[in-house]
Protein backbone atom coordinates (compact mmCIF):
# COMPACT_ATOMS: atom_id res chain seq x y z
CA UNK A 1 0.00 0.00 0.00
CA UNK A 2 1.39 3.29 -1.37
CA UNK A 3 1.03 5.20 2.44
CA UNK A 4 3.03 7.99 0.88
CA UNK A 5 -0.07 8.38 -1.97
CA UNK A 6 -2.44 8.25 0.62
CA UNK A 7 -1.16 10.90 2.12
CA UNK A 8 -0.36 13.26 -0.29
CA UNK A 9 -4.13 12.77 -1.47
CA UNK A 10 -5.59 12.88 1.44
CA UNK A 11 -4.34 16.61 2.53
CA UNK A 12 -6.45 17.48 -0.51
CA UNK A 13 -9.37 15.92 1.12
CA UNK A 14 -8.47 17.33 4.97
CA UNK A 15 -10.19 16.64 7.78
CA UNK A 16 -11.86 19.34 9.60
CA UNK A 17 -10.08 18.70 12.89
CA UNK A 18 -12.23 17.64 15.70
CA UNK A 19 -14.86 16.12 13.72
CA UNK A 20 -16.07 12.68 15.31
CA UNK A 21 -18.93 11.15 13.06
CA UNK A 22 -20.55 8.04 13.51
CA UNK A 23 -21.57 5.15 11.11
CA UNK A 24 -24.54 4.55 12.20
CA UNK A 25 -28.14 3.04 11.33
CA UNK A 26 -27.33 4.60 7.63
CA UNK A 27 -23.64 5.05 7.40
CA UNK A 28 -22.45 8.34 7.73
CA UNK A 29 -24.94 11.37 7.29
CA UNK A 30 -24.33 15.12 7.99
CA UNK A 31 -24.27 18.39 6.67
CA UNK A 32 -22.47 18.00 3.05
CA UNK A 33 -20.02 20.33 3.82
CA UNK A 34 -18.44 17.96 6.33
CA UNK A 35 -18.31 15.33 4.39
CA UNK A 36 -15.41 15.40 1.86
CA UNK A 37 -13.04 13.40 4.00
CA UNK A 38 -15.02 10.56 4.89
CA UNK A 39 -16.18 10.32 0.97
CA UNK A 40 -12.30 10.05 0.64
CA UNK A 41 -11.78 7.61 3.45
CA UNK A 42 -14.85 5.38 2.55
CA UNK A 43 -12.95 4.86 -1.05
CA UNK A 44 -9.96 3.71 0.44
CA UNK A 45 -11.91 1.39 2.65
CA UNK A 46 -14.38 0.12 0.22
CA UNK A 47 -10.65 -0.95 -1.72
CA UNK A 48 -9.61 -2.81 1.31
CA UNK A 49 -13.16 -4.37 1.79
CA UNK A 50 -13.02 -5.30 -1.80
CA UNK A 51 -9.97 -6.89 -1.46
CA UNK A 52 -10.88 -8.76 1.69
CA UNK A 53 -14.10 -10.05 0.58
CA UNK A 54 -12.67 -11.09 -3.39
CA UNK A 55 -15.83 -8.91 -4.52
CA UNK A 56 -17.47 -6.29 -5.65
CA UNK A 57 -18.61 -3.60 -2.77
CA UNK A 58 -20.43 -0.40 -3.22
CA UNK A 59 -20.65 2.84 -2.33
CA UNK A 60 -24.24 5.07 -2.18
CA UNK A 61 -23.66 8.78 -1.83
CA UNK A 62 -26.96 9.96 -0.74
CA UNK A 63 -28.93 11.67 2.83
CA UNK A 64 -32.17 10.04 1.62
CA UNK A 65 -34.73 11.92 3.38
CA UNK A 66 -32.92 14.20 4.81
CA UNK A 67 -32.49 17.78 4.30
CA UNK A 68 -30.82 18.79 0.92
CA UNK A 69 -28.26 20.50 2.37
CA UNK A 70 -27.53 17.40 4.09
CA UNK A 71 -25.23 14.11 2.42
CA UNK A 72 -24.53 10.53 3.70
CA UNK A 73 -22.16 7.56 2.54
CA UNK A 74 -23.08 3.75 3.27
CA UNK A 75 -21.13 0.68 1.73
CA UNK A 76 -22.57 -2.42 0.43
CA UNK A 77 -21.18 -5.23 1.35
CA UNK A 78 -20.84 -8.63 -1.73
CA UNK A 79 -24.21 -9.66 -1.64
CA UNK A 80 -25.87 -6.85 -1.90
CA UNK A 81 -26.30 -6.42 2.29
CA UNK A 82 -25.19 -3.75 4.30
CA UNK A 83 -21.92 -3.23 6.04
CA UNK A 84 -20.69 -6.26 8.14
CA UNK A 85 -20.76 -4.55 11.99
CA UNK A 86 -16.81 -5.23 12.57
CA UNK A 87 -16.39 -2.79 9.33
CA UNK A 88 -18.45 -0.26 10.72
CA UNK A 89 -16.03 0.24 13.79
CA UNK A 90 -13.46 0.25 10.89
CA UNK A 91 -15.15 2.93 8.94
CA UNK A 92 -15.63 4.70 12.55
CA UNK A 93 -12.33 4.82 13.02
CA UNK A 94 -10.90 5.88 9.93
CA UNK A 95 -13.22 8.90 9.29
CA UNK A 96 -12.54 10.01 12.52
CA UNK A 97 -8.55 9.51 12.97
CA UNK A 98 -6.56 12.95 12.79
CA UNK A 99 -5.20 13.66 9.42
CA UNK A 100 -1.33 12.76 10.42
CA UNK A 101 -2.97 9.39 12.01
CA UNK A 102 -5.14 8.51 9.04
CA UNK A 103 -2.42 6.04 6.87
CA UNK A 104 -1.57 4.56 9.90
CA UNK A 105 -5.46 3.69 10.63
CA UNK A 106 -5.96 2.62 7.39
CA UNK A 107 -2.94 0.22 7.47
CA UNK A 108 -3.81 -1.16 11.15
CA UNK A 109 -7.24 -1.84 9.28
CA UNK A 110 -5.85 -3.40 7.06
CA UNK A 111 -3.74 -6.02 9.68
CA UNK A 112 -6.44 -6.70 11.63
CA UNK A 113 -9.30 -7.68 9.12
CA UNK A 114 -5.92 -9.80 7.03
CA UNK A 115 -6.45 -8.18 4.07
CA UNK A 116 -4.34 -9.92 1.34
CA UNK A 117 -2.72 -6.27 -0.31
CA UNK A 118 -2.08 -7.92 -3.67
CA UNK A 119 -5.59 -9.27 -4.63
CA UNK A 120 -7.60 -6.91 -6.92
CA UNK A 121 -10.21 -4.45 -5.77
CA UNK A 122 -13.22 -3.22 -7.92
CA UNK A 123 -15.98 -0.82 -6.66
CA UNK A 124 -19.05 0.55 -7.76
CA UNK A 125 -20.54 3.48 -6.51
CA UNK A 126 -24.34 5.61 -7.16
CA UNK A 127 -25.15 8.93 -6.17
CA UNK A 128 -28.79 10.30 -5.62
CA UNK A 129 -29.68 13.55 -7.37
CA UNK A 130 -28.05 16.02 -4.52
CA UNK A 131 -26.53 19.26 -5.92
CA UNK A 132 -23.40 18.52 -3.52
CA UNK A 133 -23.61 14.41 -4.66
CA UNK A 134 -21.60 14.41 -8.11
CA UNK A 135 -18.49 16.01 -5.81
CA UNK A 136 -18.45 13.77 -3.00
CA UNK A 137 -18.80 10.61 -5.03
CA UNK A 138 -15.11 12.27 -7.14
CA UNK A 139 -14.28 12.43 -3.48
CA UNK A 140 -15.02 8.57 -3.22
CA UNK A 141 -13.48 7.49 -6.63
CA UNK A 142 -10.28 9.69 -5.64
CA UNK A 143 -10.09 7.19 -2.29
CA UNK A 144 -10.31 4.19 -4.79
CA UNK A 145 -8.10 5.03 -7.36
CA UNK A 146 -5.25 6.06 -5.29
CA UNK A 147 -5.30 2.89 -4.05
CA UNK A 148 -5.05 1.38 -7.21
CA UNK A 149 -8.66 -0.07 -7.05
CA UNK A 150 -10.68 -0.57 -10.26
CA UNK A 151 -14.19 0.95 -10.61
CA UNK A 152 -17.61 1.59 -12.02
CA UNK A 153 -19.37 4.76 -11.96
CA UNK A 154 -23.38 4.19 -12.17
CA UNK A 155 -23.65 8.11 -11.37
CA UNK A 156 -27.36 8.65 -10.72
CA UNK A 157 -28.54 5.52 -9.10
CA UNK A 158 -31.11 4.77 -6.28
CA UNK A 159 -30.00 3.21 -3.48
CA UNK A 160 -31.35 -0.25 -3.71
CA UNK A 161 -30.29 -0.03 -7.79
CA UNK A 162 -27.20 0.25 -6.04
CA UNK A 163 -27.51 -3.04 -3.31
CA UNK A 164 -28.84 -4.92 -7.05
CA UNK A 165 -25.85 -4.13 -9.10
CA UNK A 166 -23.55 -5.03 -6.60
CA UNK A 167 -25.33 -8.54 -6.04
CA UNK A 168 -25.70 -9.22 -9.81
CA UNK A 169 -21.74 -8.38 -10.09
CA UNK A 170 -21.21 -10.98 -7.05
CA UNK A 171 -23.52 -13.82 -8.46
CA UNK A 172 -22.02 -14.07 -12.20
CA UNK A 173 -25.43 -12.34 -13.71
CA UNK A 174 -27.80 -15.07 -11.79
CA UNK A 175 -29.75 -12.78 -10.20
CA UNK A 176 -29.89 -10.40 -13.30
CA UNK A 177 -27.79 -7.98 -15.45
CA UNK A 178 -25.78 -5.56 -13.11
CA UNK A 179 -27.16 -2.60 -15.75
CA UNK A 180 -30.18 0.04 -15.44
CA UNK A 181 -31.34 -1.56 -18.35
CA UNK A 182 -31.37 -5.29 -16.62
CA UNK A 183 -32.98 -4.36 -13.56
CA UNK A 184 -35.74 -2.61 -15.71
CA UNK A 185 -36.18 -5.53 -17.96
CA UNK A 186 -35.90 -7.92 -14.67
CA UNK A 187 -38.91 -6.46 -12.35
CA UNK A 188 -41.32 -5.20 -15.76
CA UNK A 189 -41.01 -8.86 -17.02
CA UNK A 190 -42.07 -10.01 -13.60
CA UNK A 191 -44.77 -7.72 -13.02
CA UNK A 192 -46.04 -8.44 -16.51
CA UNK A 193 -45.97 -11.89 -16.26
CA UNK A 194 -47.72 -11.96 -12.64
CA UNK A 195 -50.57 -9.64 -13.41
CA UNK A 196 -51.48 -11.23 -16.49
CA UNK A 197 -52.62 -14.40 -14.05
CA UNK A 198 -54.94 -11.97 -12.85
CA UNK A 199 -58.89 -13.64 -13.44
CA UNK A 200 -60.58 -10.61 -14.53
CA UNK A 201 -58.74 -8.10 -16.72
CA UNK A 202 -59.88 -5.50 -14.41
CA UNK A 203 -59.37 -1.64 -14.55
CA UNK A 204 -57.75 -1.48 -17.96
CA UNK A 205 -56.49 2.06 -17.81
CA UNK A 206 -55.06 1.38 -13.98
CA UNK A 207 -53.14 4.43 -12.83
CA UNK A 208 -51.57 5.64 -9.40
CA UNK A 209 -50.55 8.85 -8.41
CA UNK A 210 -46.29 9.31 -7.11
CA UNK A 211 -44.94 11.90 -5.42
CA UNK A 212 -41.35 11.10 -6.30
CA UNK A 213 -39.70 13.69 -3.17
CA UNK A 214 -38.17 15.77 -5.60
CA UNK A 215 -35.26 13.28 -5.92
CA UNK A 216 -33.84 10.54 -8.10
CA UNK A 217 -36.82 7.99 -7.73
CA UNK A 218 -38.82 10.42 -10.37
CA UNK A 219 -35.63 10.52 -13.11
CA UNK A 220 -35.35 6.44 -12.60
CA UNK A 221 -39.53 6.11 -12.51
CA UNK A 222 -39.68 7.96 -16.02
CA UNK A 223 -36.83 5.50 -17.02
CA UNK A 224 -38.55 2.65 -16.41
CA UNK A 225 -42.10 4.32 -17.27
CA UNK A 226 -42.98 2.43 -20.49
CA UNK A 227 -42.08 -0.40 -19.60
CA UNK A 228 -44.26 -1.75 -17.60
CA UNK A 229 -47.14 0.91 -19.71
CA UNK A 230 -48.93 -1.81 -20.55
CA UNK A 231 -49.79 -2.40 -16.82
CA UNK A 232 -49.81 0.71 -15.21
CA UNK A 233 -49.84 4.12 -15.82
CA UNK A 234 -47.85 5.95 -13.26
CA UNK A 235 -48.47 10.21 -12.78
CA UNK A 236 -45.50 11.88 -11.36
CA UNK A 237 -45.03 14.30 -8.79
CA UNK A 238 -42.42 16.47 -7.30
CA UNK A 239 -40.15 15.16 -9.95
CA UNK A 240 -37.40 17.78 -8.98
CA UNK A 241 -38.22 20.15 -11.78
CA UNK A 242 -39.45 22.58 -9.31
CA UNK A 243 -39.39 22.05 -5.72
CA UNK A 244 -36.72 21.32 -3.59
CA UNK A 245 -35.78 17.42 -2.55
CA UNK A 246 -37.69 15.92 0.32
CA UNK A 247 -39.16 19.14 1.27
CA UNK A 248 -42.88 19.25 2.08
CA UNK A 249 -43.14 15.74 0.03
CA UNK A 250 -41.92 12.30 0.47
CA UNK A 251 -42.27 9.92 2.39
CA UNK A 252 -41.09 10.36 5.34
CA UNK A 253 -42.74 13.61 4.79
CA UNK A 254 -46.12 12.09 4.57
CA UNK A 255 -45.67 9.34 7.22
CA UNK A 256 -44.38 11.61 10.45
CA UNK A 257 -46.95 14.28 9.61
CA UNK A 258 -49.85 12.11 8.64
CA UNK A 259 -51.15 14.73 5.79
CA UNK A 260 -50.22 14.54 1.75
CA UNK A 261 -47.13 15.97 0.21
CA UNK A 262 -47.45 19.14 -1.08
CA UNK A 263 -47.65 19.59 -5.04
CA UNK A 264 -49.86 15.96 -5.57
CA UNK A 265 -53.22 17.03 -6.62
CA UNK A 266 -55.58 14.38 -4.83
CA UNK A 267 -59.05 13.41 -5.76
CA UNK A 268 -61.06 10.85 -3.76
CA UNK A 269 -60.20 7.58 -3.72
CA UNK A 270 -57.02 8.16 -5.88
CA UNK A 271 -54.07 5.32 -4.61
CA UNK A 272 -51.50 8.01 -4.45
CA UNK A 273 -48.08 6.83 -2.91
CA UNK A 274 -44.57 8.39 -1.99
CA UNK A 275 -41.06 7.92 -2.70
CA UNK A 276 -38.60 9.01 0.18
CA UNK A 277 -35.32 10.93 -1.47
CA UNK A 278 -33.23 7.62 -2.15
CA UNK A 279 -36.74 5.61 -3.50
CA UNK A 280 -36.09 3.04 -1.48
CA UNK A 281 -39.35 3.87 0.79
CA UNK A 282 -42.77 3.93 0.20
CA UNK A 283 -46.03 4.72 1.72
CA UNK A 284 -49.87 4.88 0.33
CA UNK A 285 -52.51 6.52 0.80
CA UNK A 286 -56.11 8.58 -0.07
CA UNK A 287 -58.10 10.77 0.73
CA UNK A 288 -62.02 9.63 1.40
CA UNK A 289 -64.85 11.07 0.01
CA UNK A 290 -64.99 13.33 3.18
CA UNK A 291 -61.93 14.87 2.32
CA UNK A 292 -59.69 12.86 5.41
CA UNK A 293 -56.86 11.76 4.76
CA UNK A 294 -55.61 7.79 5.24
CA UNK A 295 -51.98 6.64 5.53
CA UNK A 296 -51.06 3.11 4.07
CA UNK A 297 -47.58 2.73 5.97
CA UNK A 298 -45.01 0.03 5.98
CA UNK A 299 -47.30 -2.26 8.51
CA UNK A 300 -50.30 -2.07 6.19
CA UNK A 301 -47.34 -2.93 3.18
CA UNK A 302 -46.32 -5.85 4.86
CA UNK A 303 -50.01 -7.24 5.80
CA UNK A 304 -50.91 -6.72 2.25
CA UNK A 305 -48.33 -8.84 1.00
CA UNK A 306 -47.81 -11.37 3.78
CA UNK A 307 -51.85 -12.01 3.64
CA UNK A 308 -51.32 -12.66 -0.46
CA UNK A 309 -47.78 -15.06 0.03
CA UNK A 310 -49.43 -16.98 2.69
CA UNK A 311 -52.68 -17.79 0.55
CA UNK A 312 -50.06 -18.63 -2.52
CA UNK A 313 -48.71 -20.97 0.03
CA UNK A 314 -52.09 -22.56 1.24
CA UNK A 315 -53.20 -23.02 -2.47
CA UNK A 316 -49.88 -24.95 -3.41
CA UNK A 317 -49.85 -26.60 -0.22
CA UNK A 318 -46.07 -26.71 0.81
CA UNK A 319 -44.99 -26.30 4.23
CA UNK A 320 -43.16 -23.22 3.96
CA UNK A 321 -42.88 -20.56 6.70
CA UNK A 322 -43.41 -17.34 5.92
CA UNK A 323 -42.76 -14.49 9.39
CA UNK A 324 -42.92 -10.67 9.23
CA UNK A 325 -40.66 -8.84 10.78
CA UNK A 326 -41.39 -5.42 12.39
CA UNK A 327 -39.64 -2.85 14.53
CA UNK A 328 -41.40 -1.22 17.63
CA UNK A 329 -42.68 1.75 15.37
CA UNK A 330 -44.98 -1.06 14.32
CA UNK A 331 -48.76 0.12 15.18
CA UNK A 332 -49.94 -1.85 17.87
CA UNK A 333 -52.92 -3.08 15.65
CA UNK A 334 -50.66 -4.26 12.65
CA UNK A 335 -48.90 -6.34 15.15
CA UNK A 336 -52.57 -7.76 16.43
CA UNK A 337 -53.72 -8.26 12.81
CA UNK A 338 -51.03 -10.29 12.23
CA UNK A 339 -50.81 -12.50 14.57
CA UNK A 340 -54.18 -13.19 15.28
CA UNK A 341 -56.20 -12.98 12.47
CA UNK A 342 -53.87 -14.14 9.70
CA UNK A 343 -52.02 -16.13 12.16
CA UNK A 344 -48.84 -15.25 10.68
CA UNK A 345 -45.45 -15.12 13.14
CA UNK A 346 -44.72 -11.35 13.88
CA UNK A 347 -41.14 -10.86 15.50
CA UNK A 348 -39.39 -7.45 16.48
CA UNK A 349 -36.33 -6.43 16.05
CA UNK A 350 -34.19 -3.15 17.02
CA UNK A 351 -34.77 -0.24 14.12
CA UNK A 352 -32.30 -0.47 11.01
CA UNK A 353 -32.98 -2.07 8.22
CA UNK A 354 -30.27 -4.72 8.69
CA UNK A 355 -31.84 -5.53 12.11
CA UNK A 356 -34.70 -6.81 10.12
CA UNK A 357 -33.43 -8.06 7.14
CA UNK A 358 -30.74 -10.80 9.09
CA UNK A 359 -34.26 -11.33 11.53
CA UNK A 360 -36.07 -12.45 7.79
CA UNK A 361 -33.39 -14.54 6.72
CA UNK A 362 -34.66 -17.46 9.37
CA UNK A 363 -37.25 -18.13 7.49
CA UNK A 364 -38.15 -19.45 4.20
CA UNK A 365 -40.32 -16.63 3.17
CA UNK A 366 -39.18 -13.29 5.47
CA UNK A 367 -41.92 -9.96 5.17
CA UNK A 368 -39.90 -7.29 6.88
CA UNK A 369 -41.04 -3.47 6.53
CA UNK A 370 -40.62 -0.47 8.92
CA UNK A 371 -43.55 1.63 9.70
CA UNK A 372 -41.95 4.02 7.39
CA UNK A 373 -42.12 2.00 4.45
CA UNK A 374 -38.78 0.39 4.09
CA UNK A 375 -39.25 -2.96 3.35
CA UNK A 376 -38.95 -6.13 1.63
CA UNK A 377 -39.68 -9.89 1.28
CA UNK A 378 -36.93 -12.62 1.44
CA UNK A 379 -37.05 -16.00 -0.08
CA UNK A 380 -34.10 -18.35 1.25
CA UNK A 381 -32.69 -20.84 -1.61
CA UNK A 382 -33.83 -23.40 -0.29
CA UNK A 383 -37.76 -22.06 -0.47
CA UNK A 384 -36.36 -20.23 -4.21
CA UNK A 385 -35.52 -24.17 -5.40
CA UNK A 386 -38.58 -25.70 -4.07
CA UNK A 387 -40.69 -23.09 -5.72
CA UNK A 388 -39.22 -23.36 -9.34
CA UNK A 389 -39.27 -26.81 -9.25
CA UNK A 390 -43.18 -26.87 -8.63
CA UNK A 391 -43.71 -24.02 -11.31
CA UNK A 392 -42.83 -26.57 -13.79
CA UNK A 393 -44.07 -29.70 -12.07
CA UNK A 394 -47.59 -29.18 -10.53
CA UNK A 395 -51.02 -28.71 -12.55
CA UNK A 396 -53.82 -26.32 -12.96
CA UNK A 397 -54.34 -23.92 -10.31
CA UNK A 398 -51.55 -24.99 -8.13
CA UNK A 399 -49.09 -24.70 -11.09
CA UNK A 400 -50.77 -20.74 -11.05
CA UNK A 401 -49.98 -20.51 -7.55
CA UNK A 402 -46.73 -21.65 -7.85
CA UNK A 403 -45.82 -19.45 -11.03
CA UNK A 404 -46.91 -16.55 -8.96
CA UNK A 405 -44.74 -16.99 -6.33
CA UNK A 406 -41.99 -17.24 -8.62
CA UNK A 407 -42.97 -14.08 -10.11
CA UNK A 408 -43.08 -12.23 -7.11
CA UNK A 409 -39.17 -13.28 -6.37
CA UNK A 410 -38.66 -12.04 -9.45
CA UNK A 411 -40.36 -9.02 -8.75
CA UNK A 412 -39.01 -8.10 -5.44
CA UNK A 413 -35.53 -6.60 -4.87
CA UNK A 414 -34.07 -9.32 -2.34
CA UNK A 415 -30.69 -7.01 -1.40
CA UNK A 416 -33.25 -4.06 0.20
CA UNK A 417 -36.41 -2.37 0.22
CA UNK A 418 -36.93 -0.50 -2.77
CA UNK A 419 -39.77 2.14 -3.38
CA UNK A 420 -40.43 0.46 -7.70
CA UNK A 421 -39.82 -2.76 -7.00
CA UNK A 422 -42.46 -3.09 -3.49
CA UNK A 423 -44.57 -0.41 -5.65
CA UNK A 424 -44.94 -3.22 -8.66
CA UNK A 425 -45.49 -5.97 -5.75
CA UNK A 426 -48.41 -4.27 -4.47
CA UNK A 427 -49.93 -2.50 -7.25
CA UNK A 428 -49.78 -6.36 -8.63
CA UNK A 429 -51.37 -8.28 -5.49
CA UNK A 430 -54.09 -5.08 -5.56
CA UNK A 431 -54.78 -5.91 -8.97
CA UNK A 432 -54.60 -10.15 -8.34
CA UNK A 433 -57.01 -9.85 -5.57
CA UNK A 434 -59.01 -7.63 -6.69
CA UNK A 435 -59.03 -4.90 -3.65
CA UNK A 436 -59.32 -1.29 -4.00
CA UNK A 437 -57.47 0.74 -2.29
CA UNK A 438 -60.04 1.48 0.56
CA UNK A 439 -60.71 -2.31 0.62
CA UNK A 440 -56.65 -2.42 1.48
CA UNK A 441 -56.99 0.09 4.35
CA UNK A 442 -59.50 -1.65 5.88
CA UNK A 443 -57.83 -4.72 6.88
CA UNK A 444 -57.48 -3.36 10.53
CA UNK A 445 -57.41 0.45 11.60
CA UNK A 446 -54.68 1.72 13.08
CA UNK A 447 -54.02 2.85 16.53
CA UNK A 448 -53.88 6.56 16.94
CA UNK A 449 -49.99 7.45 17.41
CA UNK A 450 -47.82 10.28 17.67
CA UNK A 451 -43.57 10.40 16.97
CA UNK A 452 -42.12 13.30 18.38
CA UNK A 453 -38.45 14.78 18.10
CA UNK A 454 -36.44 15.52 21.61
CA UNK A 455 -33.07 17.35 21.38
CA UNK A 456 -31.43 16.62 24.30
CA UNK A 457 -27.50 17.63 25.50
CA UNK A 458 -26.30 14.05 24.71
CA UNK A 459 -28.58 11.80 23.09
CA UNK A 460 -26.23 8.52 23.54
CA UNK A 461 -27.24 8.68 27.66
CA UNK A 462 -30.33 6.78 26.52
CA UNK A 463 -29.86 3.25 26.18
CA UNK A 464 -32.24 0.68 25.51
CA UNK A 465 -32.79 -3.38 25.23
CA UNK A 466 -35.97 -5.42 24.96
CA UNK A 467 -35.10 -3.99 20.74
CA UNK A 468 -35.49 -0.40 21.98
CA UNK A 469 -39.09 -0.79 24.14
CA UNK A 470 -37.12 -0.56 27.16
CA UNK A 471 -34.90 2.09 28.64
CA UNK A 472 -31.78 0.83 30.53
CA UNK A 473 -30.23 4.05 31.09
CA UNK A 474 -30.79 6.40 32.73
CA UNK A 475 -32.12 5.14 35.67
CA UNK A 476 -35.73 5.73 36.48
CA UNK A 477 -36.63 7.09 32.99
CA UNK A 478 -38.39 3.42 32.08
CA UNK A 479 -40.95 3.68 35.27
CA UNK A 480 -41.84 7.50 34.69
CA UNK A 481 -42.77 5.99 30.80
CA UNK A 482 -44.42 3.22 32.98
CA UNK A 483 -46.52 5.72 35.35
CA UNK A 484 -47.36 7.67 32.16
CA UNK A 485 -48.90 4.84 30.15
CA UNK A 486 -50.58 3.23 32.63
CA UNK A 487 -53.01 6.59 32.42
CA UNK A 488 -54.15 5.82 29.31
CA UNK A 489 -55.76 3.27 27.36
CA UNK A 490 -54.83 0.81 25.01
CA UNK A 491 -51.10 2.59 25.30
CA UNK A 492 -47.54 1.98 24.50
CA UNK A 493 -44.69 4.67 24.86
CA UNK A 494 -41.01 3.77 24.01
CA UNK A 495 -37.98 6.11 23.17
CA UNK A 496 -34.16 5.92 22.16
CA UNK A 497 -31.06 7.92 20.70
CA UNK A 498 -31.65 8.09 16.89
CA UNK A 499 -29.37 6.69 14.71
CA UNK A 500 -29.21 9.48 11.92
CA UNK A 501 -30.24 12.61 13.91
CA UNK A 502 -28.97 14.04 16.96
CA UNK A 503 -31.91 13.92 18.51
CA UNK A 504 -33.84 11.49 20.71
CA UNK A 505 -37.18 9.87 19.39
CA UNK A 506 -40.02 9.86 21.28
CA UNK A 507 -43.45 7.42 19.97
CA UNK A 508 -46.51 6.90 21.46
CA UNK A 509 -49.80 4.96 20.79
CA UNK A 510 -53.00 5.64 22.64
CA UNK A 511 -57.03 4.59 22.29
CA UNK A 512 -57.78 8.27 20.63
CA UNK A 513 -55.26 10.90 18.57
CA UNK A 514 -55.67 13.48 21.61
CA UNK A 515 -54.61 11.13 23.95
CA UNK A 516 -51.66 9.63 22.11
CA UNK A 517 -50.75 13.28 21.60
CA UNK A 518 -50.68 14.02 24.92
CA UNK A 519 -48.67 10.51 25.97
CA UNK A 520 -46.00 11.34 23.60
CA UNK A 521 -46.04 15.18 25.12
CA UNK A 522 -45.91 14.06 28.35
CA UNK A 523 -42.93 11.08 27.69
CA UNK A 524 -40.78 13.30 25.64
CA UNK A 525 -41.06 15.91 29.10
CA UNK A 526 -40.21 13.13 30.95
CA UNK A 527 -36.54 12.67 29.08
CA UNK A 528 -36.06 15.99 28.66
P1 LIG B 1 -33.35 6.61 13.24
O1 LIG B 1 -32.95 8.02 12.97
O2 LIG B 1 -32.30 5.77 13.90
O3 LIG B 1 -34.68 6.55 13.94
C1 LIG B 1 -34.38 6.41 10.79
C2 LIG B 1 -35.64 5.60 10.73
C3 LIG B 1 -35.26 4.14 10.55
C4 LIG B 1 -34.36 3.92 9.34
C5 LIG B 1 -33.20 4.91 9.35
C6 LIG B 1 -32.38 4.88 8.10
C7 LIG B 1 -37.72 5.93 11.99
C8 LIG B 1 -38.37 6.04 13.31
N1 LIG B 1 -36.40 5.73 11.98
O4 LIG B 1 -33.59 5.91 11.83
O5 LIG B 1 -36.43 3.39 10.46
O6 LIG B 1 -35.10 3.98 8.15
O7 LIG B 1 -33.66 6.25 9.57
O8 LIG B 1 -32.89 5.63 7.06
O9 LIG B 1 -38.41 6.01 10.97
ZN1 LIG C 1 -34.16 6.19 1.96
Amino acid sequence: MDLDAVKEHSALHAKPSGLVLQYGTAGFRTKAEHLDHVMFRMGLLAVLRSKQTKSTIGIMVTASHNPEEDNGVKLVDPLGEMLAPSWEEHATCLANAEEQDMPRVLLDISVKAAVSLQQDAFVVIGRDTRPSSEKLSQSVIDGVTVLKGQFHDYGLLTTPQLHYMVYCRNTGGQYGKATLEGYYEKLSKAFMELTKQASCSGDENRSLKVDCANGIGALKLREMEHYIAQGLSVQLFNDGTKGKLNHLCGADFVKSHQKPPHGMEMKSNERCCSFDGDADRIVYYYLDVDGHFHLIDGDKIATLISSFLKELLLEIGESLNIGVVQTAYANGSSTRYLEEVMKVPVYCTKTGVKHLHHKAQEFDIGVYFEANGHGTVLFSKAAETKIKQLARELEDKKRKAAKMLENVIDLINQTAGDAVSDMLVIEAVLILKGLTVQQWDALYRDLPNRQLKVKVADRQVISTTDAERQVVTPPGLQEAINDLVKKYKLSRAFVRPSGTEDIVRVYAEADSQENADSLAHAVSLAVF
